[in-house]
C-alpha cells in the first residue's frame, strides 16, 4: 500500500514539475518554499495568527526584493506589493477588485466595495456627495452623543482592573453607523440588534475560513459545504434588517423629511445615508431597493469593524504611552478647558496632536493590512512587471513598516506626523484607507467620528495597558488575540 502511495506521489510530482508555470524574468521573484502543484498553499493553512505571521514575512521578502514578491496557490499567482509608488500606480490602473471579493457578493452584492468597474464608476460618482463635508458636519451631533454614551458605558469598568474594551468600541461604532447610515437607534430594538451584530461577526469568520481553505474557493465545492449553509443562515439575518428599515423609511419618507428640517433648522441638516439614497432613487431613479440595500450593507460592513478596531488599538497604544496620553490631555485642555462641552467643527481643526496620534495608530497597526486587485493589463513597476490575469495584494502594512521610514519605524511616535521632514520622501505613506481613485469612501467620516469620540474619552479617563504583550491575527482585518486589555480610572477635574 505504502509503495503504491509513494509511486503515485512521485508520479504526481513529476507531472507537476513539468507542468509548472515558467515565470517571466521581469516578474517579481517567488517567495521561498513553493511545493510542486500546490505552490505556497500549505503556508496558508493553520490559524489566523499563523496567517498574519506569513503575511508579515511576505512583506519582508517584498521589501528585500525591491517592492514586490510573488506566491502561488496551484496555478494562481498572487503578487505582494509593498512599495508606496507601485501601490498607488496599481490602484489607479487596475480598478477591478480581485476574485476573492466575489465571496462577499452574496452579502454586499454590487455595493461599492465589491462592484465591477462599470457599475462602480457610476455609483461612486453618485455617492461621493453623500460623504461631503456638509453632510458630515450634520453628523456632529450624533458623534458627540455617541461619545457621551461611550464614556457612560465605560463607567462600570472604572477602577475594576483589566477588561476588554473591544466590546465597547464595537458596540459604540455599530450604533453610530446605524444612526448615520440607516437613521435608526438600535438601542430601541435589542433583539434585532443582538441578532444582527452576531451575524456580522459570524459572516466575517465564515469569509475568513473560506479564504484560508483554498478548496472552498470553488463555488461548486463551497455550495455543498456546511460553511455555505452557515453563510445562508447568516445572510438571512443580515439582509432582513436593512430591508426592514428601508420599508419603514420609505413609508414615512415625506413626514420624516419635514420633521427633520424643522428640528435642525439652526444647524446643518442631519441626513442619514439612507435618505440620500432614497432621494436619489425617488428623484432620479438611480437605484432600486436591492441596490439601496447593497449600499447600506456595504457602508455598515466597511465602516463599523474598521473604526471600532482602530479605536480599540488607539486606546491600547495611548494606554501604553503615558507621555503621549498627557500630551493629548494637554491639547484637549487648551481647547476645552474644564468644560465637557461638545466638539465643534472649529475644535476639530485644533486637535492636531490627536490627529497625529490617530494616524500613527493606523500606521503602527494597519487594520486593513491588504487590499487586492485583479491585474487586467501588464503593469511596469519600479523594479518589476506584473502580468495580466494575475492577482495583486497591495499591503498597507508593507508601506507603513517599510524600512525606508528609518531606524524608528517600529516605534510608536505620533510626532513624526507633525514634522514633514521626518516622513519619508513619498506622498502616500499613509495608506490605511487604500490609495487612488478607489480608496475608502468613508475616510473623512471615519477620522471625524474617531476624533470626536477620543476627544471626550481622554478628557474623562486615564487609560493604561501594555501593547508589547499583544498577539495579533489576520482575519479580514487585523485583530488582537490577546494582550489588548486595558484599565481605566477617572481623571480628577
Ligand atoms: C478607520 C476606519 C476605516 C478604514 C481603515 C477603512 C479602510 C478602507 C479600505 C482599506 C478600503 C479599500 C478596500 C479595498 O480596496 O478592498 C475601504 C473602502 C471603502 N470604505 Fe472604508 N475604511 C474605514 C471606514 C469607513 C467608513 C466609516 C465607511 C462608511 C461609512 C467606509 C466606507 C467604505 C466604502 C464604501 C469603501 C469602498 C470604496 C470603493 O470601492 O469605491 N469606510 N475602506
Ligand atoms: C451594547 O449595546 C446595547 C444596546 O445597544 C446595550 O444594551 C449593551 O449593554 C451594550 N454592551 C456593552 C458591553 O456596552
Ligand atoms: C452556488 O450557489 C449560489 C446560490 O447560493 C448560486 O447562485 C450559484 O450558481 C451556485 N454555484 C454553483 C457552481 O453551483
Ligand atoms: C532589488 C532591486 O532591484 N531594487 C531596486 C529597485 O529600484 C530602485 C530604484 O528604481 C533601486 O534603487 C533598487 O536597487
Amino acid at each position: 500500500m505504502l509503495t503504491v502511495v509513494l509511486i503515485l506521489s512521485l508520479m504526481a510530482c513529476g507531472i507537476l514539475s513539468w507542468w509548472r508555470r515558467i515565470p517571466n524574468k521581469d516578474e517579481p521573484p517567488a517567495y521561498p518554499g513553493a511545493l510542486p502543484l500546490i505552490g505556497h498553499a500549505h503556508l496558508l493553512l493553520g490559524d489566523s495568527v499563523k496567517l498574519w505571521n506569513f503575511a508579515k514575512k511576505a512583506c519582508l521578502e517584498s521589501w528585500k526584493a525591491g517592492g514586490a514578491v510573488s506566491f502561488s496557490i496551484g496555478p494562481k499567482v498572487f503578487y505582494v506589493v509593498t512599495d508606496p509608488e507601485d501601490f498607488l500606480k496599481i490602484s489607479n490602473t487596475c480598478l477591478q477588485k480581485d476574485h476573492i471579493y466575489e465571496f462577499f457578493k452574496a452579502w454586499l452584492g454590487n455595493g461599492l466595495a465589491t462592484s465591477s468597474v462599470p457599475v462602480w464608476k457610476i455609483h461612486r460618482k453618485l455617492l461621493n456627495p453623500a460623504f461631503s463635508p456638509t453632510v458630515l458636519h450634520g453628523f456632529l451631533d450624533v458623534f458627540n452623543g455617541q461619545s457621551r454614551r461611550l464614556v457612560k458605558d465605560l463607567e462600570v469598568e472604572v477602577g475594576k482592573g483589566q477588561f476588554d474594551h473591544w466590546i465597547y468600541t464595537r458596540n459604540n461604532t455599530l450604533e453610530t453607523l446605524c444612526l448615520t447610515v440607516m437613521g435608526v437607534d438600535i438601542r430601541d430594538d435589542q433583539k434585532l440588534y443582538s441578532e444582527y451584530i452576531n451575524a456580522v461577526a459570524e459572516i466575517n469568520s465564515i469569509m475568513m475560513e473560506r479564504i484560508q481553505k483554498f478548496w472552498l474557493h470553488s463555488d461548486f465545492i463551497y455550495n455543498w459545504s456546511a460553511l455555505k449553509r452557515k453563510q445562508d443562515a447568516c445572510l438571512k439575518i443580515l439582509h432582513n434588517m436593512p430591508y426592514f428599515i428601508l420599508k419603514q423609511r420609505k413609508a414615512d419618507y415625506q413626514n420624516f423629511d419635514k420633521k427633520q428640517i424643522e428640528k435642525t433648522a439652526k444647524g446643518p441638516i442631519f441626513k442619514p445615508f439612507l435618505d440620500i439614497l432614497l432621494e436619489l432613487s425617488i428623484e432620479e431613479g438611480a437605484f432600486n431597493d436591492r441596490q439601496i440595500r447593497e449600499h447600506l450593507d456595504t457602508a455598515m460592513f466597511a465602516g463599523h469593524d474598521t473604526t471600532a478596531t482602530v479605536l480599540m488599538y488607539n486606546m491600547l497604544l495611548v494606554g501604553s504611552h503615558p507621555q503621549v496620553q498627557e500630551k493629548i490631555f494637554e491639547e484637549l485642555f487648551n481647547v476645552f478647558g474644564d468644560d465637557d462641552r461638545d466638539v465643534t467643527k472649529r475644535d476639530l481643526s485644533q486637535l492636531i496632536y490627536l490627529d497625529a496620534v490617530l494616524k500613527e495608530t493606523m500606521r503602527f497597526y494597519s487594520v486593513s493590512p491588504f487590499v487586492a486587485r485583479l491585474i487586467d493589463r501588464d503593469i511596469k513597476l519600479r523594479n518589476w512587471t506584473l502580468f495580466k490575469g494575475q492577482s495583486c495584494l497591495m499591503s498597507s502594512y508593507g508601506v507603513h513598516m517599510h524600512p525606508l521610514w528609518g531606524p524608528d519605524v517600529e516605534q510608536f511616535k505620533p510626532e513624526r506626523w507633525l514634522d514633514p521632514a521626518s516622513l519619508p520622501d513619498f506622498a502616500n505613506w499613509h495608506s490605511s484607507f487604500s490609495l487612488g481613485r478607489r480608496n475608502c469612501l468613508g475616510k473623512a467620516y471615519a477620522m471625524m467620528s474617531m476624533k470626536v469620540t477620543l476627544a471626550r474619552l481622554y478628557r474623562h479617563y486615564r487609560l493604561s495597558g501594555d501593547h508589547t504583550k499583544l498577539v495579533n491575527k489576520m482575519e479580514i482585518l487585523l485583530k488582537p488575540v490577546s494582550g489588548h486589555h486595558i484599565t481605566i480610572v477617572k481623571r480628577n477635574k
